[in-house]
């Protein structure tokens, strides 16, 4: 996949992808990246990007020609859709990132300041992505977030395919614990499924403790899934044993 990122920081996604799976992935070629500045494209002596809002009121805004130009610039490297970082986009999810990592190029847009003259989105935003609602003071660590979410599932990109697979959300719910060695800290011991070697057991235990985990933290999520019978059968084992934990005073 090829990921062209307009922004007025291009160093600092560049560095965010010299870690990990975005740098395993460029190594092995599955990822490039490339960035795009609109400071470059800028026609005025002091290279400003930005002026005050119309209608007045606090900051500046990012204005057209910059960005519009340096997005023509990255339209050269592919026709992939403009993805415009933004708390006024649809949120990222599992399945937007599984839609995106299918996507053979893409220009993230991250803006600056208040944002990016609106003339600008309706002209050349395909679509917009929120990572979440809070406000950066920049779309970049958002664009990094994007990027790392859809490199990994990048065929390839991560050691053993097997991984991807089992990540949370995959299936909509949240992660089953994990435990690494040694087998007891602090008189906590790792949970006897895991030590005594049936792998259908060692199945069975993290799905219940991923529906449980989710019903107890994350019941949003549990909305959208149709639990089939199994599944069905051991949240309502979880729930049980939770009640029966509570009621024994252990939390
Ligand atoms: C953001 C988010 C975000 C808004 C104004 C950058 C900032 C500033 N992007 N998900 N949440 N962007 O807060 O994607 O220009």
């Amino acid at each position: 996949m090829r990921i062209d990122v307009v922004t007025l920081f291009p160093d600092m996604i560049q560095d965010g992808c010299r870690y990990g799976i975005p740098r395993i992935a460029q190594e092995k070629g599955l990822l490039q990246l490339g960035t795009w500045n609109p400071r470059d494209y800028s026609r005025n002596k002091h290279r400003n990007v930005d002026d005050r809002p119309y209608g007045g009121g606090p900051g500046m805004v990012m204005q057209v020609q910059p960005v519009a130009e340096a997005i023509t610039a990255a339209r050269a490297e592919g026709q992939g859709p403009v993805i415009y970082l933004s708390p006024q986009g649809r949120r990222l999810d599992q399945t937007a990132v599984r839609r995106f990592a299918e996507l053979p190029h893409a220009i993230l847009l991250a803006g600056r300041y208040e944002g990016i003259d609106e003339r600008l989105i309706t002209r050349h935003v395909d679509e917009e992505c929120s990572i979440g609602d809070y406000v950066l003071s920049g779309g970049e660590p958002a664009a990094l977030v994007w990027i790392d979410a859809v490199t990994r599932l990048l065929p390839g990109a991560l050691g053993d395919e097997e991984s991807a697979l089992c990540d949370s959300f995959m299936d909509g719910l949240l992660d089953y614990p994990h435990y690494s060695r040694p087998e007891v800290v602090d008189d906590l011991a790792v949970p006897a499924v895991l030590t005594a070697g049936n792998h259908a057991e060692i199945a069975r235990w993290r799905l219940k403790q991923s529906l449980g985990r989710t019903w107890r933290r994350r019941p949003d999520l549990l909305e959208q899934i149709d639990l089939n019978e199994e599944q069905q059968a051991l949240l309502a084992e979880y729930i049980r044993e939770q009640q029966t934990m509570e009621s024994d005073g252990n939390p």
